[in-house]
């Protein structure tokens, strides 16, 4: 094997130290991807001799660890303005108004906020059936049409003055002999149906779940958020939602996310022009909407990350991102790398580097930042262990890493300060 000099020579004794320690957990693979230390964020600052040393203790403790540096923060602002104005604060001050991607997420804006009142978050409504779109309720899951999924004439919209927003599969033995397959058709959200839910922390391989109570869809996306289920096989149901649903609200900034938060008892889509959202925070955080002229406080986000869309070998990337921002990017659980996903999609080039690579004094990958990889999400037949290979990143479809050579050129992400 090559065994040409790292870049970062320095760090050779430190992990040739606990050489031993990491070939030991390397042959426990599942250990690497599944062992997050659960610790309070706070409890550890984000500087590099911090790191090293809590990397050091840790791989001795046995632990795979990472200390979260967050790739985004949220800003409760305290003064009340409009939606638009409180946009362009936002826009001037910070990246833009909030943005949420998950339950994970609602939760570090509530505890960014200062008082309990209703304040803006960067979602707002453009009424119309034509404005609707469809998503996944799972956030980061993306929607693409596939005609072939639906049901012959569906989705239909038939309610009438009743939108049909939200989806059901139809069972395939229901209308036997006329059987039309496990396929999708649009109902009002209102109807009340059995449902499945999807488990992401896939325990036990059971991702699926099907639960037998009768609830309307948004009754069935709470409970699937709130439970862990029993799985059992799609027998003898006629219908059953499945996490499917359209709607014209879209974020600020331009993001497509799904996440969606309403507090069904004052939430009343398309009424009265209200086509603004807040956040009721004496609620649990749970999401209504407003006039956009009404004056409240609002939160605003500030984007750790920035895409270059230059083209620069890794070396060179790694430079400029240590010399005008940060350092290059490194991910080390899904949140990151569907935020880091996100920014990847406008590169114009193929891959974005990721601040990771093949150490050839260690035998193992590192980011960047010192660390082993805990969290990955390599493409099936994309990683090359092989000294001159850094990672990148596919800035289209499942948005998984590859590794490349460090010579060829691409765009990259830094982190900001
Ligand atoms: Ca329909």
């Amino acid at each position: 094997m090559n065994t040409r000099e790292e870049p970062d020579s320095n760090l050779q004794a430190h992990f040739m130290s606990v050489y031993r320690v990491l070939r030991v957990h390397q042959t426990l693979k599942s250990c690497w991807i599944h062992c997050f230390l659960q610790m309070k964020e706070k409890s550890f600052s984000c500087d590099r001799a911090t790191m090293q040393w809590s990397l050091f203790l840790l791989l001795l403790m046995g632990q795979c660890v990472f200390i979260t540096c967050h790739l985004y923060e949220y800003h409760f602002i305290k003064e009340q303005m409009s939606w638009d104005e409180a946009r362009a604060y936002c826009r001037e001050n910070y990246t833009d108004l909030a943005k949420v991607f998950d339950l994970t997420d609602m939760r570090r804006l509530q505890d960014s906020a200062q008082n309990q009142t209703e304040a803006w978050i960067g979602l707002y409504s453009e009424p119309g059936r034509d404005n609707r779109r469809w998503h996944w309720s799972l956030p980061g899951e993306e929607y693409t049409e596939n005609k072939t999924c639906w049901k012959d004439g569906e989705p239909n919209d038939y309610g009438g003055t009743n939108p049909e927003n939200c989806v059901m599969i139809e069972d395939k033995w229901a209308d036997y002999p006329r059987s039309t397959g496990d396929k999708w058709a649009d109902y009002p959200c209102t109807h009340t149906s059995q449902f499945i839910c999807y488990d992401e922390t896939m325990k036990d391989n059971k991702t699926f779940h099907l639960i037998m109570e009768k609830k309307t869809w948004t009754q069935a996306q709470n409970y699937c958020r709130q439970h862990h289920t029993e799985f059992k096989k799609l027998l003898n149901s006629k219908e059953l939602w499945i996490g499917l649903f359209r709607d014209s609200w879209r974020w600020s900034d331009g993001s497509n996310f799904s996440f969606r938060y309403w507090d069904m008892d004052s939430f009343n889509d398309g009424v009265n022009n209200r086509t603004c959202a807040t956040t009721l925070l004496e609620r649990s955080g749970r999401w209504s909407s407003a006039g956009c002229d009404q004056r409240k406080p609002f939160f605003c986000y500030d984007d750790k990350l920035i895409l270059i869309r230059e083209n620069k070998t890794w070396e060179e990337a790694l430079n400029y991102c240590r010399q005008k921002h940060h350092d290059l990017v490194s991910i080390s659980n899904p949140e990151e790398q569907r935020w880091v996903q996100e920014r990847a999609k406008n590169a114009s080039t193929p891959f974005v580097w990721l601040g990771l690579r093949y150490s050839c004094t260690a035998r193992l990958w590192l980011w960047v930042t010192d660390y082993v990889v805990c969290y990955e999400r390599w493409a099936s037949g994309g990683r090359t262990e092989d000294c001159d290979m850094s990672a990148a990143m596919t800035t289209g479809g499942q948005h998984e890493w590859v590794s490349q050579r460090k010579n060829e050129t691409f765009n990259f992400i830094c982190v900001k300060h």
